[in-house]
């Protein structure tokens, strides 16, 4: 199992959390897990050198504070083990242009930047992606919906390298979940909460004041109906709101749709913000805690490094001889 989230944003957003960094959680007491920051995949646009290792440091510690354990999984920073880039360029290497230019991430992600300033590694991280899957044999990457092209992407060149060099890598499957594949922006539920394209009252943000978390759940876009029901396709709003309910409180959709059988959307509304602050409020003091001790945080990060570079280390042995290069002696 391997899955990585970026360093970038400061916070993670609720569609992170419950899209991935939940399923982490529970899947580290039943899978061999590795979990990575992914900073060489933040610079894939342009960043700040003293923002970017705080927010390194930032992500971690809401990692811990979402409950990984160390003691359960690996949990490291993607540019400490520098295998990484080194099957990055390997797979680069296997990948056809038009392949890699198919990536609709991409083709969303350098429109809203303007074509000129993309840079090629936004162009390639997907590919960068696939190496940091294949390193670890992972069998099943946990995700949102918006990665399931760069899993596609991954299984292809799995079975491209096997194919012409010989039985090397684990083909991966994702692992994604239906009810919270994608969290939808609270003000325009037509498009996913993103940290890039959210308005800023659309966005949840779990290191957010929590007066401000509930004020925003309260202030959802809905619709002009009352009648609260589980319908993505016609109510996508309140549909969204169900589904991060059910998700936080372990109550199925069903039961959900049954208790508000006659009330107000505000009544949902008023439940879900109370949720709301009842989860961020100890995620937040959890995350402040890791942060005021850094060295506890960097001899985990150390650890981490050194399990993971010793899986990674003999992936990239094993496909650098495949591939024919001479051992170094
Ligand atoms: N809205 C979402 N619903 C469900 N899952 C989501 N993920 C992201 N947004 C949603 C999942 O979070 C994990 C980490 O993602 P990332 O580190 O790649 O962050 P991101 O995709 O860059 O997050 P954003 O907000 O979507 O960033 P921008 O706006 O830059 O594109 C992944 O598993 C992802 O699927």
């Amino acid at each position: 199992m391997l899955s990585g989230i970026q360093p970038t944003a400061g916070s993670f957003h609720l569609g992170n959390y419950l899209g991935a960094v939940r399923q982490w959680v529970a899947l580290q007491e039943t899978h061999d897990a590795f979990y990575m920051v992914v900073d060489l995949h933040a610079i894939t646009v342009p960043q700040d050198p003293a923002e970017l290792r705080a927010n390194t440091r930032l992500a971690v510690a809401q990692l811990l504070a979402a409950g990984l354990d160390p003691e359960r999984c690996t949990l490291f920073v993607q540019s400490h083990v520098p295998e990484h880039a080194q099957l990055g360029w390997v797979m680069n290497c296997l990948t056809g242009f038009g392949e890699a230019s198919r990536m609709t991430q991409f083709k969303d992600k350098s429109a809203k930047q303007g074509a000129d300033r993309a840079t090629v590694g936004l162009f390639t991280y997907p590919i960068l992606q696939v190496a940091d899957i294949l390193l670890y044999q992972a069998h099943q990457v946990p995700v949102g919906e918006d990665q399931r092209q760069h899993i596609e992407l991954t299984r292809d060149l799995a079975e491209r390298f096997n194919g012409r060099f010989g039985e090397t890598f684990t083909i991966p499957q994702p692992y994604i979940l239906k009810e919270t594949a994608k969290i939808y922006d609270l003000q325009d539920p037509a498009v996913k909460m993103s940290k890039s394209a959210s308005t800023p009252k659309g966005l949840i943000n779990l290191l957010d004041d929590p007066k401000v978390t509930a004020k925003k759940v309260r202030s959802a876009v809905t619709d002009t109906d009352t009648v609260i029901r589980f319908d993505p396709e016609n109510k996508a709003g309140v549909s969204n709101l169900l589904g991060i309910m059910s998700t936080l409180t372990g109550t199925s959709i069903a039961d959900l749709e049954k208790s508000y059988e006659g009330k107000m959307y505000g009544a949902l509304k008023t439940d879900l913000a109370e949720v709301m602050v009842d989860f961020v409020t100890p995620f937040r003091s959890r995350t402040q805690e890791y942060l005021d001790d850094p060295e506890t945080l960097d001899s985990i990060l150390a650890k981490g490094a050194e399990k993971a570079r010793a899986v990674a280390a003999e992936t990239l042995a094993q496909a650098y001889d495949r591939l024919g290069f001479l051992p170094a002696k």
